[in-house]
């Protein structure tokens, strides 16, 4: 089952089932202390909660009459790095003096974990993700995101981009902050499915693809196969010494690393497809340096 948040043309708003053609709007108010999406991704049986809460006034509303809102609540961004050997092989080319960092950080035991985007710098479907006016060198970063909630337990997974200054990581890695962390930093949707059974990893698959003008610019793919780590194993040092009230969205890596002279443009389109969980398509936005 996926569940996302869409908005209505008559600008209201609402958590939904999503079916093949169309969402069937749910009616949170039916059970005491259900107000947001993350309240059903939380519960015991978000299935059963899902299924009971179906608002039966409505009819299903069809895709082409809503938009779909980043599926997110108040939940914190973490990220996941290195997890991938392409993505330590760009690191490495990216910087000379950093690059032991990235190669040991990749066998380590204690991966690469850090902070992404509070909820407020997340892009939901076919809102602009930002480049940086001080990059002249950025990518997006095609990655599986897990819902976790605040008892650690996975309880779904969506799409997710972290976008990424090449040039301002790759100078120092004492700047990744900067490099990652800046508004409208992350994409994140369209929808989340639920977690029923362990994810075939070879078959989920993720594609980029980047358009410029109409024209493809750059296609990749992987599949979650590839990452070196484990799902829970990453969940299990993200809850290390820490506690997510309102549950964390965890990003888990790229294997998807765009060739070194590529940079995203102004009004590029990105494209992120996971078989099985969903495609986010978003606009790129560049602004001039003031
Ligand atoms: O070390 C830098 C960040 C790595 C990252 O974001 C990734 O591998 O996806
Ligand atoms: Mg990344």
């Amino acid at each position: 089952m996926k569940l996302a948040k869409v908005l209505l043309s008559n600008g209201e708003r609402h958590v939904a089932i999503v079916e093949e053609n169309g969402v069937q709007l749910l009616d949170l108010s039916q059970v005491d202390n259900c107000h947001r999406l993350s309240d059903i991704l939380y519960a015991p049986d978000p299935i059963g909660l899902a299924k009971f809460l179906i608002d039966t006034e409505l009819p299903p509303v069809p895709l082409n009459q809503l938009e779909f809102l980043a599926p997110i609540d108040h939940q914190e961004v973490w990220a996941a790095g290195v997890t991938y050997k392409r993505s330590q092989v760009a690191r490495m080319e990216e910087s000379e003096t950093a690059a032991s960092h990235y190669d040991q950080v990749y066998t380590a035991d204690r991966p690469e974990l850090f902070f992404k985007a509070t909820p407020n710098r997340v892009c939901g479907p076919n809102q602009p993700v930002r480049v940086r006016y001080d990059s002249q060198w950025s990518v997006p970063e095609p990655e599986l995101a897990l819902i976790v909630s605040p008892d650690l337990r996975l309880v779904g997974y969506t799409v997710g981009n972290d976008m990424s200054a090449r040039d301002i990581e790759g100078e120092n890695p004492l700047y990744l902050p900067q490099a990652k962390f800046y508004k409208d930093c992350c994409g994140l949707g369209p929808s989340v499915l639920l977690h029923e059974n362990p994810l075939e990893r070879e078959a989920t698959k993720i594609i980029l693809t980047i358009e410029r003008g109409g024209e493809e610019v750059f296609q990749g793919e992987t599949s979650v196969a590839e990452m070196a780590r484990g799902l829970e194993d990453l969940i299990s040092w993200l809850g290390k010494e820490n506690d997510f009230p309102s549950g964390a969205v965890l990003l888990t890596g790229t294997g998807i690393v765009p060739p070194d002279e590529f940079t995203l443009e102004d009004r590029d389109i990105v494209s992120i497809e996971i078989s099985g969980i969903g495609t986010l398509i978003n606009p790129v936005v560049k602004d001039a340096a003031p």
